[in-house]
């Protein structure tokens, strides 16, 4: 039947998500139509909101896509709120301890591995599971991605990927960049950064869990899929938005 989620992030080629921000859901309903993989919904740092990104997770299931959020930095509660609505994965960002990872795990993972609470609407109604049946396969259809985006979270990386109900590493680059240069420069393509990616994806398949990352570009993304990243993010719709302005006006300037 239809792989779950985590399935397809380890089927092979590489799964490519759209990146949304902007505030409307059906930009997000509308970008699941085109070819991506999966959308994500920031809620970091996108003008979304809960109420939009909510909405948003039965249009992008209309076009038989998985739905992921990132949440806001420490908004656990959320993450569980997404996944009773329906979302495949939540990314959380600056997980930079394990106490950070143990406490998003507890609010995605139902026990024994976590503390997730009873309340799955969305989600039983997009599954078609019955309760008992969803409450036995949750933790394994939804992914609980850490973000390592720092120096601290980097020197600990083999820790993070060790606590339950973690399934991968999500890769802030720019955020690594800045933390790398000590605070001079923000640059997700950089050496270090680039050095950094490389020893990340070795711990990552050693503990055999899920590596992805966010791409500024798609020439970037097909870079880090060669990588060998499951899952690259393509971002952001507001981008995309802009690229088609500049070159459409440039077109129009001759
Ligand atoms: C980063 O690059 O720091 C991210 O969080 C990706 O948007
Ligand atoms: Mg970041």
């Amino acid at each position: 039947s239809h792989p779950s989620f985590p399935e397809r992030l380890k089927a092979g080629s590489p799964v490519l998500t759209a990146w949304c921000g902007m505030p409307d859901p059906s930009v997000a309903g509308m970008l699941a139509h085109e070819a991506f993989d999966a959308v994500v919904m920031d809620l970091q740092h996108g003008s979304i909101d809960f109420a939009a990104a909510l909405q948003a997770v039965p249009l992008i299931a209309a076009a038989g896509k998985p739905s992921l959020v990132r949440i806001p930095v420490g908004d656990f509660a959320s993450a569980s709120r997404f996944l009773d609505a329906g979302v495949s994965g939540v990314i959380a960002p600056m997980i930079n301890t394990i106490e950070d990872a143990r406490r998003f795990a507890a609010f995605t993972k139902f026990p024994p591995v976590g503390e997730r609470s009873w309340g799955a609407y969305g989600a039983l109604s997009l599954t078609r599971l019955e309760p008992g049946a969803y409450l036995q396969q949750a933790n394994d259809l939804t992914v609980s991605f850490a973000m390592v985006e720092t120096r601290e979270a980097l020197a600990i990386i083999d820790d993070i990927l060790a606590v339950p109900g973690i399934d991968g590493i999500f890769i802030g680059p720019s955020d690594l960049s800045i933390a790398l240069s000590g605070g001079k420069s923000v640059n997700p393509a950089g050496a270090e950064v680039e050095k950094a990616l490389d020893h990340a994806l070795a711990r990552v398949r050693a503990a055999g869990k899920v590596a992805a990352i966010y791409a500024v570009s798609g020439a970037r993304a097909a870079q880090l899929s060669a990588k060998g990243f499951h899952m690259v993010s393509i971002g952001s719709d507001i981008s995309m938005l802009m690229a088609g302005a500049h070159a459409a006006l440039a077109a129009a300037r001759g």
